[in-house]
C-alpha cells in the first residue's frame, strides 16, 4: 500500500483514497433541541429512540461494503472508521443526552481542505463524540503524511443558547418554508456550528449553506481558518429541511452544477456562477416517493452522488432518471444500490470522506461578484 498523502481541494478531481463510513451500532438519538430538524413531521422515526434493529444495520453494512469493494476495484484506496457502542449516554457541563448517533456519514464530520482533515463544530449533541470514530485513521495519516493539518474547529458547548427555545412547537411546512426563506433556524449565533456537509468545496472558494446545521458564525470561522480561500454563504429557500448541501447543490466538474429543482439558489446569488462560466442545471426527478422506513433524509438522496473523476460518478443503483441525465451530461455512470444504508445518515456522498484527490488548489471564480463572500 502506498504512503498516505492527504490532500483534496474539491468534489470532483480523481478520487484515489476515501473513507467510507459503518453502520455499527448506529442509534436513532431521542429527541434533542437540534434533531426535530432533521426529521419530517411525518416521519416514522417521531418518538422513536434506540438501536436501530440489527437486520437493518447488517443490510447497510453490506451496500457500504459493496461500495468499497466498487472503489478499491477501480484502484482507490478506502479506509474505514472504527464504531463505538453509540448507545452509550453523552454527558458534559452544559448537556446531557441519552445516546449518540453512528458513523456511516463521514461526510457531516470531516472538512478535507487541502492537507487538512477538520472536524466540524456540529450542532447536534448526539453526535458530539462521533469524531472519535476516525481518531485511528486520523492518527495513521499523521504519521504517514508528514505535511498533513490534523485539526478540530472549536468544540461546541452546545448549551441551551445554542438553540432557539420552542422553534419547533407547532411549526408548519409552511412556516419551514417562511423561516428558511428568512434565514430564521434553529441553531443561534452564539458560537460557530457547522457540519462538514454544508461545505461544498470549489477550490479557493468553499460555498456554505446557510441552514439549521450551519450558522453564520461558523462561516466567519472558516474564513479566518483558511485565510486564502473566499467562503460564501449561500442559501435555499425551497427546503423545509435545509441541511447539508449535498441533495441541493452538486458539481459534478469543472463549470458544471447541478441543483435540485425545489431547492433553486436565488437568483443574486447565481451571479458569482454565472460571472464565471459555471452552468446550473436543474437535477433530474428522484425514482422514489418516499425515502426508506426510518431514514432522515429526503428523496434528493438521488442526486448525492460521489464523483470519482470529470467523466465518472456512482449513482444509487435504482435512480433511472438521475442515471440518464448523468449519461446526458456526459458522464460514465457505475450504478451501485445503496437505499439500504440511507436511513443510517444519507447517500454515496454523505458515505464518504475525501482523503486525496489528485490536483491543485485551482481559482474557478476569478470574476468574484459582491454579495455571497463572508469577508467583505
Ligand atoms: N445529508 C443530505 C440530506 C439532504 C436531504 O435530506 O435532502
Amino acid at each position: 500500500m502506498s504512503a498516505t498523502i492527504v490532500s483534496s481541494w474539491n468534489e470532483f478531481d480523481p478520487l484515489k483514497h476515501v473513507i467510507v463510513g459503518r453502520a455499527d451500532h448506529t442509534c436513532i438519538p431521542p429527541d434533542e433541541p437540534a434533531t426535530q430538524a432533521k426529521i419530517p413531521e411525518d416521519s416514522d422515526m417521531r418518538g422513536m429512540w434506540g438501536p436501530r434493529p440489527l437486520e437493518t444495520v447488517e443490510k447497510a453494512n453490506s451496500q457500504l461494503d459493496t461500495l468499497a469493494g466498487v472503489l478499491e476495484n477501480r484502484g482507490i484506496r478506502v479506509d474505514r472508521p472504527s464504531p463505538i457502542q453509540w448507545n452509550q449516554a453523552v454527558h458534559t457541563p452544559d448537556f446531557s443526552t441519552g445516546s449518540q448517533f453512528g458513523c456511516m456519514p463521514p461526510r457531516d464530520v470531516i472538512l478535507t481542505v487541502g492537507k487538512e482533515m477538520l472536524s466540524a463544530a456540529m450542532s447536534f449533541r448526539c453526535r458530539y463524540f462521533e469524531y472519535l470514530a476516525y481518531h485511528d485513521l486520523m492518527q495513521r495519516y499523521f504519521d504517514e503524511d508528514p505535511a498533513f493539518r490534523w485539526e478540530q474547529a472549536p468544540r461546541p458547548r452546545l448549551s441551551d443558547r445554542s438553540y432557539k427555545s420552542g422553534y419547533f412547537d407547532e411549526i408548519t411546512i409552511q412556516d419551514r418554508l417562511e423561516r428558511a426563506a428568512a434565514l430564521d433556524f434553529v441553531t443561534t449565533e452564539h458560537e460557530p456550528l457547522f457540519d462538514a456537509a454544508d461545505v461544498c468545496r470549489l477550490g479557493r472558494d468553499l460555498f456554505c449553506q446557510h441552514g439549521l446545521t450551519t450558522n453564520r458564525r461558523a462561516m466567519e470561522w472558516l474564513q479566518r481558518h483558511f485565510p486564502d480561500h473566499r467562503v460564501h454563504a449561500i442559501n435555499f429557500p425551497g427546503d423545509p429541511y435545509p441541511i447539508h448541501i449535498d441533495a441541493t447543490f452538486v458539481p459534478l466538474k469543472p463549470g458544471l452544477i447541478i441543483n435540485n429543482p425545489n431547492r433553486r439558489l436565488p437568483q443574486d446569488q447565481r451571479k458569482i456562477f454565472e460571472a464565471n462560466d459555471w452552468e446550473i442545471v436543474d437535477a433530474a426527478p428522484p425514482a422514489h416517493a418516499q425515502p426508506p422506513a426510518l431514514c432522515y433524509s429526503s428523496v434528493w438522496l438521488s442526486m448525492n452522488c460521489l464523483v470519482l473523476d470529470h467523466q465518472t460518478v456512482i449513482v444509487e443503483a435504482s435512480e433511472v432518471h438521475q442515471m440518464e441525465q448523468m449519461d446526458q451530461l456526459g458522464m460514465e455512470v457505475i450504478p451501485v444500490e445503496f437505499r439500504d444504508a440511507y436511513p443510517f445518515g444519507g447517500g454515496l456522498h454523505c458515505a464518504t470522506a475525501d482523503v486525496y484527490r489528485e490536483g491543485s488548489c485551482e481559482d474557478y471564480f476569478p470574476n468574484q461578484v459582491r454579495g455571497t463572500q463572508i469577508r467583505r
